[in-house]
């Protein structure tokens, strides 16, 4: 249950509510907009309750978040930035520690809501992906020093793709709540491709692959742009910032952006990989990095792209089976569409994978 009386007073933030409403669209913590007024002074934040059924250990969590949001700080402020508005600022509960656990054992966390932001659920202009890849991109290369041994795991084996065919494979054996017989398609599909799912963990074990600090979750929505100037302001969404592949952060991005439909669009002749959104996306990704990435990271780029696609599908559709216990969904149905929505672009990301490879040729002169 929401209970305001029981979080925001529990922070460091003062003042009559003068709103208070749901906020975005993520598909995991429950996320509020709320405006407190202290004598005519308005303050806006964001409460969020942290999911505990999907972040097991709130308090790791909240280590590697407060982590990461102080030494990207520190790293605004010597670039003359504004800390408060590109990077996200904690502010603490009333007994010091950076979240507050209410009588239910829930966890939540109070972040200053970040002002005259846009933040774009579709793409809508493709400059706007060209500059979230850019941001992505910087963002992993602003992390390159941070001390990743110091990262706790905080959902273990996140983008372990053979993991997670293990895992839908259990969901169907199990097939808690009937709905097998309506997925058999899409289990075949997924396992005709068992081989190719253990491909970026090979290329790790054959050195090519290296552990990175990367932000995991490089959705368009992660990243809030300036309502005015158009250019992004700050990457948000630090719950699963953990050692990591470089090429998923791009890989998770393309399967979201570079595509002519939205997530759970359940018409499948409007769902089509968008070649040109991708090629934005490589040169935004690569300019943003820098010097970040190695030959053998650039190469795997295409290959990333279908990874996290199809790893994406299979958590849909492992959701789907386990009785949409995990994405918040708005219909029945919704993580099946979803599931199909992915594995329609993996086909025709297939299709045009000689395409993609030559696109990153292109931009990483090898
Ligand atoms: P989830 O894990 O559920 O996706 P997010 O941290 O991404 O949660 O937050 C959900 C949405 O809330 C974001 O997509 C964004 O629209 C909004 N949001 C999150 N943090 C901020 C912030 N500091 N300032 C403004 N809006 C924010
Ligand atoms: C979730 O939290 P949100 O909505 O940004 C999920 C991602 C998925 C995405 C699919 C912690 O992201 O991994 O790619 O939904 N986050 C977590 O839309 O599982
Ligand atoms: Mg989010």
């Amino acid at each position: 249950m929401y209970n305001l009386d029981n979080a925001i007073f529990e922070f460091c933030a003062t003042g009559n509510v003068v709103l208070d409403e749901p906020y975005g669209n993520g598909h995991i913590n429950m996320t509020r907009h709320i405006i407190l007024d202290n004598n005519g002074k308005k303050t806006e934040y964001i409460l969020q309750r942290i999911n505990k059924n999907v972040f097991k250990d709130p308090e790791s969590l909240m280590e590697n978040y407060v982590g990461v949001t102080e030494f990207l700080r520190k790293k605004v402020i010597a670039a003359g930035g504004d800390p408060d508005r590109e990077a996200i600022r904690v502010i603490k509960a009333k007994d010091g520690k950076n979240f507050y656990i209410d009588n239910d054992g829930e966890y939540w966390r109070l972040i200053l809501f970040i002002v005259d932001n846009i933040c774009y659920e579709r793409v809508e202009r493709p400059e706007q992906f060209y500059e979230s890849a850019v941001a992505f991109g910087k963002f992993q290369r602003l992390l390159a020093d941070y001390p990743a041994k110091t990262l706790h795991e905080t959902i273990k084996n996140f983008h372990n793709t053979p993991d997670r065919f293990r895992q839908l494979c259990e969901a169907a054996e199990a097939d808690v709540c009937g709905r097998r017989s309506e997925v058999e398609a899409e289990l075949a599909f997924v396992t005709e491709r068992e081989e190719f799912a253990g491909t970026l963990e090979r290329a790790h074990k054959d050195g090519i692959l290296p552990l990175k600090v990367t932000h995991n979750d490089t959705k368009l929505n992660n990243v809030l742009f300036d309502k005015d100037s158009g250019k992004p302001i700050c990457v948000i969404d630090l719950d699963t910032i953990m050692p990591g592949y470089s090429v998923n952060d791009f890989g998770d991005s393309i399967r979201f952006g570079a595509t002519t439909a939205a997530e759970d669009e359940a018409d499948l002749s409007k769902v089509n990989f968008d070649l040109s959104l991708y090629e934005l996306y490589v040169k935004g990704f690569i300019e943003g990095a820098g010097d970040g990435l190695t030959d053998g990271e650039k190469k795997l780029l295409p290959t990333a792209a279908i990874m996290m696609t199809f790893e994406c599908g299979m958590r849909f559709l492992t959701d789907y089976l386990n009785g949409d216990t995990y994405f918040r969904t708005s219909r029945p149905g919704q993580n099946l569409d979803r599931a199909r929505n992915q594995f329609k672009l993996v086909s025709d990301m297939e299709q045009k994978l000689p395409e993609m490879e030559q696109i990153v040729n292109k931009y990483c002169h090898f």
